[in-house]
């Protein structure tokens, strides 16, 4: 069976965005059962733990002595046994893989950039003086997505996929701001994905564990 990591408690707002949630979504989007292994604050700076994720973060994959972490990776695993995820077509099969790197590499760094800011940093002067740039980054590349999905469902047409998963989670991230929602298309495709029963599935999943744990 597929056991995914994840953190016992966070605080509240980082509940419903830690990344675990992208396997867990995937999980549930190719109908596997997985069980969770929680760690408690300062397990992931474990030797044993970082012998397994060398940053020492969630989410790592374990599936009969098999491990694999970042979660982009983890979707992709997943991804080769669900053809909902990773369509069995080879160029809609890259196009899903092709958005799924999009989402980690063109546009969360630069919705993690504002993120920081308004979550760790918001009162420091710095902070105060860079996010509108910040922002401004943000905004341009999330046009250039908005765009690019035009009056699609889904990133690559009609059909739902792993690349769809990825840039969900990345756009929740600003859940905090307008930034994202006032982008009407942007707005309509996030409710979209979230309103997938195995979305809700998922985060409830990780949500309930952390009222167990508080
Ligand atoms: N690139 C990694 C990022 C994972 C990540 O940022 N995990 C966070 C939780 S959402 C974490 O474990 N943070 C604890 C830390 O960095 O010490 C992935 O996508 O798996």
């Amino acid at each position: 069976m597929i056991t995914i990591s994840a953190f016992k408690w966070v605080p509240d707002f980082a509940q419903g965005q830690v990344r675990d949630l992208r396997a867990r979504w995937a999980l549930e989007e190719a109908g596997l059962s997985y069980r969770t292994r929680l760690l408690e604050q300062g397990d992931q700076d474990k030797p044993d733990y970082r012998s397994l994720q060398p940053f020492g973060q969630v989410p790592i994959l374990e599936e009969d002595g098999f491990v694999l972490f970042e979660s982009g990776a983890i979707v992709l695993y997943i991804g080769e046994r669900s053809e909902i995820l990773l369509p069995r077509q080879p160029k809609e099969r890259t196009r899903a893989t092709q958005w799924l790197i999009a989402a980690l590499n063109s546009i969360e760094p630069f919705l993690m950039n504002v993120a920081l800011i308004d979550l760790f940093y918001r009162d420091q002067e710095w902070a105060k003086l860079r996010r509108p740039g910040a922002v401004q980054f943000a905004q341009q590349r999330l046009a250039g997505l908005s765009k690019a999905l035009g009056d699609k469902p889904y990133l690559d047409g009609e059909r739902f996929t792993a690349g769809d998963l990825m840039m969900t989670t990345v756009l929740r991230i600003l859940g905090h701001t307008d930034i994202v929602m006032s982008d009407p298309r942007l707005a309509t495709y996030v409710k979209r994905c979230t309103a997938r029963p195995a979305f809700e599935r998922a985060l409830n999943a990780q949500i309930t564990d952390f009222k167990v744990a508080a």
